[in-house]
């Protein structure tokens, strides 16, 4: 009897520690599981503001400002995020999802002609215009980035100029804003662009311009008799980006070098080095070859094989 009484007991006690033992790990992991689920989900959904919001069937698009002065542009699908881009620092975004933004294609927009939906996010800098990124994505085949853009001035514009319902960029070209001299007058020549294979080359045809004549030419060299050297370059610059770049030399060379100009290209710090007509002209050329579309500019004035006399 007593024998049976200690096995009972025994029994008893081992039943009790099994059935004890598995619950004490379960506690502790859940213990360990929970706070962690609480700050995930604290800092995904508190800091952020939503700022823009557009819905579209099962899409949702959204701008949010973080709090610690970040961006995020977020497009969801029956609520689960499927395409996300961050920025921070002195950058911000822009997506034109109410279609009031005159500068870029409405939010799902074609924009190369595939038929299928895409869209420009501009990454505002706050720097200046010519840092801001713009960057196309198709919203099919999985947010396959198209193109980017760099080096633009402010005010570009999509628009469909030759009729072929896909819409060429227009733009102007950041590359001599802020060349050595600017006296407060900036120029930046209005590009029109086209994707082609992933990038926006210069269109040809719709940037040539016929060719003025020597009247026009001597006329702007008369009337800008007493003006600052920007004209010059300005000048020059609009010859260039409309196909007419040989007339663009013969003009400078009519151009009668004023001493005045040396004087005021000297003040400058960047322009030390160019002190004369020549000199002026070699630093121009040389600047010019630094634009992104200096291959295409290469080809609308026909200098492919002059590059050594360049
Ligand atoms: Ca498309
Ligand atoms: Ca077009």
């Amino acid at each position: 009897m007593k024998n049976k009484i200690i096995a009972i007991s025994i029994a008893i006690l081992l039943l009790l520690l099994i059935l004890l033992i598995p619950k004490k790990k379960i506690k502790k992991e859940s213990i360990i599981i929970e706070p962690t689920q609480i700050i995930t989900e604290t800092i995904s959904v508190t800091p952020t503001i939503i700022e823009t919001i557009k819905k579209t069937g099962k899409y949702e698009s959204k701008i949010l400002k973080t709090q610690d002065g970040g961006m995020v542009f977020q497009i969801l699908k029956e609520g689960k995020e499927i395409f996300k881009k961050e920025v921070k620092d002195k950058f911000s975004f822009i997506a034109n999802l109410d279609g009031k933004n005159k500068n870029l294609p409405e939010f799902g927009q074609d924009i190369n002609g595939d038929g299928k939906k895409d869209f420009v996010l501009q990454l505002k800098s706050e720097k200046n215009s010519c840092s801001n990124i713009f960057a196309i994505y198709s919203m099919e085949d999985n947010f396959k980035q198209l193109a980017e853009l760099k080096g633009l001035a402010d005010d570009i514009k999509f628009q469909d100029l030759d009729g072929d319902s896909i819409p060429e960029l227009i733009a102007n070209d950041c590359t001599f804003l802020n060349w050595w001299g600017s006296f407060g007058e900036n120029f930046a020549p209005q590009v029109i662009l086209k994707l082609k294979y992933g990038e926006y080359k210069l269109a040809e045809n719709l940037m040539r311009k016929s060719p003025p004549s020597d009247n026009e030419i001597n006329k702007i060299i008369k009337d800008n008799k007493n003006s600052f050297i920007t004209y010059i370059w300005k000048y020059m610059l609009d010859l260039i980006y409309t196909g007419n770049g040989e007339l663009a030399w013969s003009f400078y060379e009519r151009v009668e070098w004023n001493s005045e100009w040396e004087e005021g290209i000297l003040e400058n710090k960047e322009g030390k080095k160019i002190s004369d007509k020549y000199e002026f002209l070699e630093a121009f050329k040389e600047h010019l070859t630094t634009s992104p579309y200096w291959e295409d500019l290469k080809k609308l004035n026909g200098w492919e094989m002059l590059e050594i006399e360049m």
